[in-house]
This record gives structure tokens, sequence and C-alpha cells, in this order.
């Protein structure tokens, strides 16, 4: 393993809410086995439930000791790439999930902090996707579903290895989702690939972030 070349885990999810895929993993998968400034990006699928959602992020952590970890999900309304700053300690889910489950004010880890911050560099990667012209954005919150479960929880987990870095990246539809969803944003799957690409290259070679507006008042 030590001889061999760093790894990013990159990873998305399965179809949830009735659709019949979901963009993040599509364009997670278009990554696999790519390299990025001398890393080697594997990458998983996770399933769309609150209950084997972190079994298996925390399995692929143990299995690819990697350097860092993006993890990718589909936010269904969005309009640009959402580059997470914050994880919070809580499951509400508006629907349920793969499983079934659908939790409703329970912490995503009991006695755990409120919240983590995103370890990357969310204003640097920023700026390099619009300079790229990918549209992205900050996002304040991650929501409360699985997504926000398993950046919360890969907060938790990274806790325990010093020097991984971690963070959650939110996409929009893919055009052939909008499609099903009238007047719904969208962005093409390879766009979005192309962003997690150039987020991934920023945040491996930044160590201290920008210092760039990127608020909202509500
Ligand atoms: N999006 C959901 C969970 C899986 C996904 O791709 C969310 O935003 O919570």
């Amino acid at each position: 393993m030590s001889t061999r070349k760093p790894v990013v885990l990159l990873t998305g999810f399965a179809p949830f809410g009735g659709e019949t895929s979901n963009p993040s993993w599509e364009a997670v998968q278009r990554l696999a086995g790519k390299s990025v400034l001398g890393h080697r990006i594997v990458a998983r699928c996770l399933p769309t439930a609150f209950g084997s959602s972190l079994q298996a992020l925390r399995q692929a952590i143990r299995d690819t000791e990697p350097a860092l970890v993006l993890c990718v999900g589909q936010a269904g309304g969005r309009a640009q790439l959402s580059l997470e700053r914050i994880a919070i300690n809580i499951d509400d889910a508006r629907i349920p999930d793969n499983d079934g489950a659908r939790p409703i004010d329970e912490p995503v880890v009991a006695g755990g902090p409120a919240a983590y911050f995103s370890d990357l560099p969310i204003k640097a990667m920023l700026a390099a996707l619009r300079e790229a012209g990918i549209p992205a954005e900050v996002s304040q919150t991650a929501g409360t579903y699985v997504c926000n479960h398993v950046f919360y929880g890969l907060m938790h987990a990274l806790r325990r290895s010093p020097g991984v870095r971690g963070g959650f990246v939110h996409i929009p539809y893919s055009p052939a989702q909008a499609a099903l969803h009238a007047g719904a944003p969208s962005l093409p799957v390879e766009t979005v690939a192309e962003g997690l690409r150039i987020a991934l290259r920023v945040a491996l070679s930044t160590r201290d972030d920008r210092r760039l507006a990127a608020g909202a008042e509500h």
C-alpha cells in the first residue's frame, strides 16, 4: 500500500426519492481511476439510507486509507455546484430513505458536537470553479437528510485520522432528471465531473483558504 499512489476517495449516492438515476454517482464514476495531483481517485457509491450509508463510507475509508475524502450528493432544485460549509448533528427526514427509515430530530452521533466545518478550502474551490466557467456557490446548509448525515459522520470519523481532510459538495439535477421536473435547474454530468476534478485539484494544493465573500443573508 505504501508504495502506491495516495488515494482520494470520492463518493456518490444511489438514486432516491423516486428518481431512476443520481447524478452524483454518474459524475463521480466518470472520475474513477483518474489521477489528480499525484493522487488516484477511488469512486464509491453509497446507499441513500441513514443506517447503511455511514457503514459503507467507514468501510471505504478503512479499505482505501485516503488522503482526502469528498462526498457528493444530488440537491434537486439547486442550480450550481454547492460547496458545503457545515454539517450539523441532526437527522430530520422529510421523505423516507431507501430502507424506509424516517428519523425525525435525532442526532447523527449521540453526544457529538453540534456541527463540523468542512476541512476543504471552499472559497478557493469556489474561485477556481467560477474561473473555469462552472457555476458554483458556497452553501451554508447541507440539509437534514442522508447527505448531511454522511457529511457529519465523515467529519466525525476523520477526527481519528489526523491529516485526512473531508468535505461535501451538492450538485443539481442532471438535464434528464430536470426534464421531468418542470422548470428545475440542471447541469450536465460532464460539467459536474469537470467541476469535481477542479475542486479536488484545489483541495489537494491549498492549505490556507482564500478570504472571499460568499455568505448569504438568508
Ligand atoms: N442527496 C440526498 C441524499 C442522497 C443524495 O444524493 C441529500 O441531499 O440528502
